[in-house]
């Protein structure tokens, strides 16, 4: 890491799934708005994705049971709609593209959240930051109609934690000397990492503020959280953290698809074709250094209709055998389901993180 001052920016788009709505039909906006998952069989099994801020002020928000939400707001002007994830994506990926022409390094994490790395575009200067902050967020108002809350700060922990500290459509600066201070007196649970499990044992110690857990005796959090765990915690409880803004990756799969000599079932035929598709796929994975963590078949059958598998790894990985050996098994999963002959066969990998030989930092699990 240079010695220069780094400067890092959260980007947290307000009540994401709820505002998209607002945007494309404005006269929602002073009714409550609940966007919905609907699971089950009866109308009002599921739960709230999310809601505007006009239905969170009688108490409705992400995770509440859809018929709970209902009974909350049945006396108020309110709407339910549901999830419509491919809307939201296409105004999310229109706000990335722009949020990341303001940055040095652009690092999405999710739908709806973003860290930028300004450091050398406002040469370390905080002031100039926020003048940043504030050009982008009426630039992308106008432009795209969203509103969106922003943290500012020396590393993305105390980024993140400001951008929590105004929400919506607000802007958040702590400075490096201000950082313990701002951090003091805030609960546990506005460290990430730190969830219902870990406060509660938190408490257990005596611990409820940020303040508590910086001056707590390190060696007791070794004995009750593991070393890697009680560092973290230490560290992050006064604003240390050393991740840096790892660069987005733009590829979302790579794959290869090839037409057999003739059609057929037979698993070695179909294996030396994959093995070559495999080959080259893993070239391409090693020189752009990604890992993936999806490996998928796309069988195309004799009638031409078109078949895929696909199986999610508990690890990222770029490992050769673990590819082939996974296709292999997808192969011959897919053979025993059907009857058909094939004509072409695929292979295709997803899920891509950077290959980053060093050791991770361990805030970045979380
Ligand atoms: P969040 O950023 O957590 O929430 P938000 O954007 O709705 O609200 P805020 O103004 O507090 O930032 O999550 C982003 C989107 O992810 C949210 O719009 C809907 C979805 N989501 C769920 O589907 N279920 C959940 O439990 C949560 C928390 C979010
Ligand atoms: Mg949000």
């Amino acid at each position: 890491m240079s010695n220069k001052k780094q400067i890092v920016m959260l980007v947290d788009l307000d009540y994401f799934f709820a505002q998209c709505e607002e945007l494309r039909n404005p006269s929602l906006k002073e009714k409550a708005i609940v966007v919905g998952v609907y699971s089950g069989r009866t109308h009002e099994s599921g739960a709230v994705s999310t809601s505007n801020y006009v239905a969170r002020k009688h108490g409705v928000s992400s995770g509440l049971s859809l018929y709970l939400a209902k009974k909350k707001l049945e006396n108020y002007d309110a709407v339910f709609l549901p999830v419509d994830y491919e809307y939201y994506k296409r105004i999310s990926d229109e706000i990335m593209l722009d949020l990341k022409s303001y940055s040095d390094l652009f690092e999405q994490v999710g739908i709806d959240e973003a860290y930028l790395d300004v450091s050398v575009r406002t040469q370390g200067s905080f002031t100039e930051a926020l003048i940043l902050a504030k050009k982008m967020k009426r630039e992308i108002k106008k432009r795209i109609g969203i509103t969106f809350s922003v943290g500012i700060g020396s590393n993305k922990l105390v980024a993140k934690i400001a951008a929590d500290s105004n929400k919506p459509d607000g802007i958040t600066l702590v400075k490096t000397e201000r950082v313990k201070q701002f951090l003091a007196s805030l609960p546990v649970t506005r460290l990430p990492g730190i969830g219902k499990k870990t406060s509660q044992r938190m408490n257990d110690l005596g611990i409820k503020t940020i303040s508590d857990l910086s001056k707590y005796d390190i060696q007791k959090l070794v004995d009750v959280f593991g070393r890697n765990l009680a560092v973290y915690f230490h560290n992050a409880s006064l604003g240390l953290n050393r991740d840096a803004v790892h660069k987005t990756i733009d590829v979302e799969s790579i794959s290869r698809i090839s037409t057999l000599k003739e059609n057929t079932r037979d698993l070695i035929i179909l294996l030396e074709k994959t093995n070559e598709l495999i080959s080259s796929i893993h070239k391409d994975v090693i020189n752009k250094s990604l890992k993936f963590k999806r490996i998928g078949i796309i069988v195309i059958m004799a009638d031409l209709s078109i078949r895929s598998k696909s199986k999610t790894l508990v690890n990222y990985s770029n490992h050769f055998g673990l590819l082939e050996r996974t296709v292999q098994n997808l192969i011959n999963s897919f053979l025993v389901e059907s009857e058909m002959e094939i004509r072409r066969i695929g292979v295709k990998v997803s899920q891509f993180i950077p290959d980053e030989k060093k050791q991770k930092q361990l805030s970045s699990y979380f």
